[in-house]
């Protein structure tokens, strides 16, 4: 027996059909251009999961809701309301507005205005940004909602179970579609998940509603969302689909998959329901498969037509520019002397004062506790719950998170990792996210987030409370890496680093927190910023140029007032900032000097010395008179017991021996 559709109802589902056959025509498109040879080589079938897509989109506001679909989303990209001629654009490696303008494979979206958030090849990392973007949306009570979509397998991702942990801690307004089609590339769902079904795991998470459907069905699905858009908060839809062709178009499936799917394919399915519920007849359906191949063909062609991006630009985009005002304020001489970690907590306090924009997030960062060293502490209390607030022990939701919520350019999460030691798990993030999204989307989006680490030895940490981590982070593309030596530079740069709109790392070196001698300085007031990319020439010499960073900075000014009175000179510059480096002033003083000695905490192999080693023998090789050398860690973890400890760490002692090596050369 018929249901009673209205006439809304049934165009809805024709439209359904319309966007499916294009994603369908678009795939068999492109397929074709890539045997042809035209500049696209990779593909990504969407065909079976087409409806799920589609109808998603079909439940949001474009430009009003945030969309993450995953690669196989064509149908929810098309459904959005995303230009075929763009979708072929990026297929062909061509100059596009959106969808990263050639920089990034097809099949990863990117569009600021539709609200698609620039998507990387990572799966399952975006799961964390929508859950940051769908906790923005609720502190600012906006009515907004946020999809996400993956793949099965990528639901075998920690930052797949972070994410619904922490949509489900919040109540975020979130809706996470799995795109069930129980493969990933080969293997198999029995050899992804324990029994096959992640269902009552989902379930567990309590507050997070679970939807299992057909996804080849329109009815369940648009039943599953009009429940979930009515319930509100977050929700995981787990729809079944097939997967018409293979993973990609490298890839052979008969070589792992046997049997037929199609009986499942979704476009015969609703066309058979269309039928069947005297929505629509054969004609029509004719009509509109050749109203949809004649937009596709005239959308390949038109991008066929379209040039490739401009010769040199893929040198542009890494950084958005930014330049802090001129003119700078000095630094004070006189007033009351603070320590770095006020320094540190002064400036997050004058920023948040300044822009309600400006978050803190972390493991024990809220309340009385302020984080293990104190450093936020009393943010909660004046600026409230939502604008300091702890975190799962969970370091790829710190930084997945801040992503989500800064992807506005509004916000300005200042993450805490506890210990550098521990960015390792938030360091995908960092690196396949946070670092590259301005550039892959063609300056589309922008990550304005600070991750503060405290870093560094010399406090018996032992080896995962002593590492430094600069060389690291300065060799990813994308991040300002940052590790003042004084308070008053903290104080600063932090400043700086909360209105950079790009990534910065913070570097907080522990064992000067609290260091009275040379860190403690008269607090700048609140209009004090320091430029990234200049640095400071703490002592003039004419004898050896000692560059260093953090602690290294602080042990070569009293090796160097030591030798002061024997009559050597010796000029150290501390970088303030890895990333940008300020090269300019390094030669300016080998110019004078002719020697230099890098000195750095962090091991020697692959240190950051050696950047600027090669650096200075690339371009002042003739500046010099003796080689570049660097006093360095040993090549280990730092051990705990303090007499193995100083023989890890660069000493006094150590410093001193080279520094007379070098001037007596
Ligand atoms: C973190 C990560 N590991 C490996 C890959 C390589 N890779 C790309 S797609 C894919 C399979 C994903 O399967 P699934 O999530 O089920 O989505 P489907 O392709 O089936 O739609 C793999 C392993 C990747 N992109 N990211």
């Amino acid at each position: 027996m018929p249901h009673t559709f209205t006439q809304t109802d049934k165009s809805q589902a024709l439209e359904a059909l319309s966007l499916m056959y294009l994603s369908r025509f678009t795939d068999e498109k492109m397929a074709k251009l890539a045997r042809q040879n035209k500049g696209g080589t990779f593909q990504l079938s969407a065909a079976g999961h087409e409806l799920i897509g589609v109808v998603s989109a079909k439940h949001l506001r474009p430009g009003k809701d945030w969309g993450l679909p995953y690669y196989r989303d064509q149908g929810f990209a098309i459904g959005l309301g995303c230009e075929l001629v763009e979708l072929f654009g990026v297929f062909l490696g061509r100059a596009t507005k959106n969808h990263s303008c050639g920089r990034m494979m097809p099949h990863h979206y990117s569009h600021k205005e539709l609200r698609i958030i620039c998507q990387s090849s990572v799966v399952g990392s975006q799961l964390l940004h929508a859950a940051g973007r769908a906790l923005a949306i609720k502190q600012r009570g906006m009515d907004e909602v946020v999809y996400v979509s993956c793949g099965d397998g990528a639901t075998s991702e920690g930052d797949f179970h972070e994410a619904l942990n922490f949509s489900a801690i919040h109540e975020l307004p979130v809706v996470f579609v799995v795109q069930n089609n129980g493969w990933a590339i080969s293997v198999p769902a029995a050899e992804q998940t324990a029994g096959g079904s992640l269902a009552d795991v989902i379930r567990g998470y309590k507050g997070l509603g679970y939807y299992e459907v057909d996804g080849t069905d329109y009815q369940e699905v648009s039943d599953a969302w009009k429940r979930v858009l009515s319930k509100g908060g977050p929700a995981v839809i787990m729809a079944h689909v097939p997967r018409l062709a293979p993973h990609s178009n490298s890839d052979d499936a008969s070589k792992y998959k046997q049997g037929d799917e199609s009986e499942r394919d979704p476009i015969q399915r609703m066309e058979a329901w269309l039928k069947e519920e005297m929505l629509a007849q054969d004609s029509d359906f004719e009509r509109m498969r050749k109203e949809a191949r004649e937009l596709v063909e005239q959308a390949a062609a038109q991008a066929e037509g379209l040039p490739y991006p401009e010769k040199g630009s893929s040198r542009l985009g890494v950084f958005t520019k930014h330049e802090v005002p001129t003119p700078l304020l000095p630094a004070p001489v006189e007033g009351e002397k603070i320590v770095i970690m006020d320094a540190i907590n002064h400036a997050l306090d004058e920023e948040m004062a300044l822009d309600s924009h400006v978050v803190v997030l972390g493991q024990d960062v809220a309340r009385g506790k302020g984080g293990v060293f104190g450093i936020t502490r009393n943010l909660t209390s004046k600026y409230g719950a939502s604008r300091c607030f702890n975190t799962p022990l969970a370091e790829s939701t710190i930084i997945g998170i801040a992503i989500g919520m800064a992807v506005d350019s509004l916000h300005k999460p200042v993450a805490e990792i506890q210990f550098a030691d521990y960015m390792w798990p938030g360091v995908d993030q960092l690196f396949s996210e946070a670092a590259s999204m301005h550039y892959r989307s063609n300056g589309e989006w922008q990550v304005p987030i600070v991750v503060r680490m405290p870093c560094g030895g010399y406090i018996q940490g032992g080896p995962y409370h002593s590492q430094s981590v600069e060389a690291f982070l300065a060799h990813c593309p994308g991040l300002k890496v940052v590790m003042p030596s004084n308070a008053a530079d903290a104080k600063g740069l932090m400043k700086t680093a909360i209105r950079d709109p790009n990534p910065v790392i913070f570097l907080e070196h522990k064992a000067l927190y609290r260091q009275q001698k040379f860190c403690a300085r008269p607090e700048p007031d609140k209009d004090y910023l320091l430029p990234f990319g200049v640095a400071h020439v703490v002592r003039e010499g004419a004898d050896l140029t000692v560059v260093a960073w953090g602690m290294m900075v602080v042990m070569a000014s009293e090796v160097a007032d030591k030798l002061a009175k024997e009559g050597i000179s010796v000029e150290v510059i501390d970088l303030r900032t890895l990333v940008p480096l300020d090269t300019a002033s390094i030669l300016k003083s080998v110019q004078k000097t002719g020697k230099l000695l890098i000195a750095h905490e962090a091991p020697r192999n692959c240190g950051f010395g050696a950047e600027i080693a090669a650096r200075i023998a690339e371009e002042a090789f003739e500046l010099l008179d003796g080689p570049v050398r660097r006093v360095c860690g040993f090549e280990a973890p730092v051990p705990y017991s303090k007499p193995m400890e100083n023989e890890v760490l660069p000493q006094p002692a150590d410093l001193e021996a080279e520094i007379r090596r070098s001037v007596n050369y």
